[in-house]
Order: structure tokens, then sequence, then C-alpha cells
């Protein structure tokens, strides 16, 4: 019998010191912002090692902990993979178990920037309006104890302390899919901040800074496979590798607390003056597709992404959805062509290397739709386009998050409003998507009035016809 592989593990020896905080140390940042790290320190050297925060469960901490913090990520080209270890993450904290040693942590003097990653629904906003949610659980919570539970609540709380001791803030440097993600959570940060002590408020106003940031590689969900692969390539046992595409890009607004921060321009980061262009080309050229292909793909069938690019009807409407109806409505950033960025895009998502499940993309939906798609159907109706491609797929989302798939078979919704959206997906089509459009978290009510007329045309094509059939007909 062949032995087992052993565990991968760090080699003792002098570590560069820990400059980063990362809260939400998921596969995402683990796949894109530590790799650029680790490759600046590679470079220029400095002390921006990475400390991870786990805000929720133990089982990233559990899993790197006997690894020193390393990890594999596999690079998933269609000819092949490539592995490679990752030593920028040191240690990992698991917030529920120990909050005092998180906030320990961010405020630590060495510690300059405090990155996150915990999804939309992590930052307690509503998705429409942009503003904090004073009813979500976490940030009453925040308000009436010292010890946070939410993102918000732990930058503020540590920031608090921070200055308690006389030193400067950390940047808070967002990673997440939000469209103008810097300012956003600048201003939670110091609503939030606000209501707890104005003079702190008064502080992060003044001293703190929220760069905007546009993060992007396709990192699908690691699967027990892929555990198998990385130890294949590696000779090494690893309990939490990652996967990603060849493709990365990292656009980073260029303002940091004293201009502290690694050497990420040497290795590729974009640093910016003004990411905002970049930003919503991304956010809706990449995730606006992605989100209707998700939807659309699931109804039809498609297990992943690269299912759908290679069914041809599926493949028509993404060209369509980016010709038609997204770049005309896009200001394109300096110096790029929004053609060829669809032309890239559309390659990446039919790489059958990456296997990124339609309904990992559907999870979420009440928190992505704004950003993805109806800023997008906004900017189409003002300039008197139509958008038949993109009504198609609110419509799909309208349909998933009734429940039920086209066999009449349970989907597993996962989304912050699951409970509500299905309790609102009842009677005839043209109540249900009346009622799906009033959640005024996700359609504010003008654009709801709007698009009410071409989504109920759609949900009943759909209805009628099946994603699939919808989706051809329509290209
Ligand atoms: C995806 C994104 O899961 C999703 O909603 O659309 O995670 C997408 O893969 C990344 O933003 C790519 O940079």
């Amino acid at each position: 019998m062949r032995a087992d592989p052993p565990r991968l593990t760090r080699t003792p020896g002098p570590l560069p010191g820990i400059g980063i905080v990362h809260l939400g140390l998921g596969a995402f940042f683990r796949a894109h912002g530590a790799i650029y790290v680790a490759d600046a320190m590679a470079a220029s050297g400095g002390d921006w090692g990475i400390l991870g925060v786990s805000l929720r469960n133990p089982g990233i901490r559990d899993a790197l902990a006997p690894q020193g913090g390393m990890y594999t990520a596999l690079e998933l080209a269609p000819e092949g993979p490539k592995a490679r270890v990752i030593d920028a993450v040191q240690r990992v904290l698991v917030a529920p178990e120990d909050p005092q040693a998180v906030l320990d942590a961010m405020a630590d003097a060495a510690v300059r920037i405090v990155s996150l990653t915990v999804t939309e629904k992590g930052y307690c906003h509503e998705p429409a309006t942009g503003r904090l949610n004073l009813d979500h659980p976490d940030i009453r919570h925040d308000l009436a104890h010292p010890l946070p539970v939410s993102a918000p609540g732990y930058l503020v709380r540590a920031l608090q302390r921070r200055r308690a001791a006389g030193l400067l803030p950390f940047t808070v440097l967002t990673c997440d899919n939000l469209p103008g993600n810097g300012p956003l959570l600048r201003g939670l940060v110091l609503d939030l901040a606000r209501r707890i002590d104005p003079a702190l408020a008064d502080w992060i106003d003044t001293h703190g800074r929220f760069p905007a940031t546009m993060v992007d590689r396709i990192v699908p969900a690691t699967t027990p496979e892929d555990l198998a692969r990385a130890s294949a390539l590696t000779g090494q046992h690893d309990a939490a590798p990652v996967v990603h595409e060849p493709f990365r890009q990292w656009v980073i607004e260029d303002d940091f607390v004293g201009g502290q921060r690694p050497d990420l321009g040497a290795v590729g980061a974009q640093m910016v003056q003004d990411v905002a262009p970049f930003e919503l080309m991304k956010l809706r050229m990449l995730n606006g597709t992605h989100s209707s292909l998700a939807y659309l793909g699931y109804l039809g069938g498609h297990q992943t992404i690269a299912d759908c690019m290679a069914d041809p009807a599926y493949r028509a409407l993404v060209r369509r959805l980016w010709a038609q109806e997204i770049i005309p409505a896009l200001t394109p950033p300096p110096g790029i062509d929004l053609s060829a960025y669809a032309a890239a895009l559309e390659d990446r998502f039919a790489n059958p290397a990456i296997r990124h499940r339609t309904w990992q993309i559907a999870m979420d939906g009440s928190q992505k739709l704004p950003q993805r798609i109806l800023g997008t159907l906004e900017a189409n109706l003002a300039a008197g386009r139509s958008s038949p491609g993109l009504m198609l797929a609110i419509a799909a989302w309208m349909a998933y998050v009734g429940g039920t798939d086209e066999q009449g078979k349970p989907i597993d919704v996962r989304d912050p409003l699951a409970a509500r959206l299905r309790d609102l997906s009842n009677g005839p089509p043209e109540t249900r998507v009346a009622a799906l459009l009033s959640v005024r978290e996700v359609f504010p009510q003008s654009l709801a009035s709007a698009i009410a007329p071409g989504v109920t045309q759609a949900f009943l094509t759909l209805q009628a016809k099946g994603a699939r059939r919808a989706v051809s007909e329509m290209t």
C-alpha cells in the first residue's frame, strides 16, 4: 500500500511581520489578494504578513493551523493545472471564539491595513440605497455591545482602540464586488461610529482611508477532487487548497494611510486615482452576465458557467447582453476597449477546467442584482434603449427564488431574504412579479414601475417555454 502523502507544513524560520489583518478568509482572498501580497513581498520585501480572520466558523482555521497558514493554489488553465504553495497567511483567528483577540490584532501598531472579503451581505447595508441597515441583528448587537460580530462593527471598535492608543488608523481595503466599495464602506463605518461616539466618527473621517478597489479572478468553490489534485501535484496533503483561473486583476485607488502598503504595483496591480470606471465595467460585464447565466443556466439544466458557454444559445445570449445591453451603457475606463474585454471574458467563462457552479453564483441574488444588473437597466431606460436579455435574467431570478425548478424539484435557495422571497412567490405570474418588485431592498420604486411590464412579459415567457427555449428564442 502507498503511504499517505505528508501534510503540507511551514518550514520553521524567520517570517515577515504581520502588517495586514484580513476579515473573511474565504477562497477568493486566498486565491487573489493573498497571492498579490505574497508576490509583492517577494518582489520588494516589507512586513506584510497576513493574519486572517474567519467571522463565522472555525473550518478554515482548523485546516490551516496545522499547515502554518500555508496552502496550495491550483491554477486551472484549459491546457492543465499548475500548483503553487502560498505562504503569505501566517495565522487565522476565529472571531466568534475570541473577538477580543481579533480587536487586539487589528489595533496592533504594526498592522497598517485591514482588508475585507466578507461578501455583499457582510456589509449589513441596504443594497438598493447603500445605507447601513439599522434593523440588521448584527448591527443592533454591535450598537449595544463593545465586542462586535459584524465586519463594520469590528472596524469601528478596532479604530476606537487605535484612537485611544494614540495610533493612526489602518487603511480599510475592501475587496468585495460592490459599487464604490471604498466610499460605501466608509459611509457605513462613519454611520456606525457616529452612533457609538461622534468624536470617533470625526477622527475616522479626518484620518481614515478607504480606497476603492476592483478585484477580479474566478474562484470556484474547492471540491474533494481538488484536494486530491493538489496532493497529486505537490506530493503533500493540503486540507484547504484553492482553485482559480489564470487571469487576475486588481485595480486599487492609491490612497493609503501614510502611503503604507505592499508594493502591489510592482506585481501587476493597477494603482489608479479613479477606480469607478473599472469597477462598473467589471460588475456589469462580468458579474452581470455571471448572474444572468446563473439563474437562466440553472433553470435550463446547466451546472456550470462553462456548461452554459458550451450551449450555443447561452453563448449567444451573453454576447448579445454585452454588445447590445451592457456596453452601450458604460463609459470605458482609460485605454480599455470594451469589445476586447468582452471577448476575453467569453474565453474565461468558457474555460472547461473551471467548474464554477451556477448554483454558487446564484447565491445572495438580492444582494447582487442592484449593482450587477439593475444599474444597467436604469441607464438603458434613461437612454431609451431596451434590455430584453436583462429583463429575462431578472425574471429567471424571480423564478429561481420561488424555490422550484422547471422539473418541479426544490431549489436550495441561499439568500438573506430567501424566506421572504419565497413567501412572495405565490399566485398568478403578474401578482408574483409585482410582489417581488415591491422588495425595496432590491428594486427602488421608480425602477420597479418602469420594468414591471417587461419583467412580467419575460416571466410569462419563461413559464410558458422554459429557460432554455426562452434563451434560444431571444438570440
Ligand atoms: C461571481 C463572482 O459568485 C459570484 O457571484 O460572479 O464571485 C465572480 O466569479 C468574481 O467576481 C470574479 O472576479
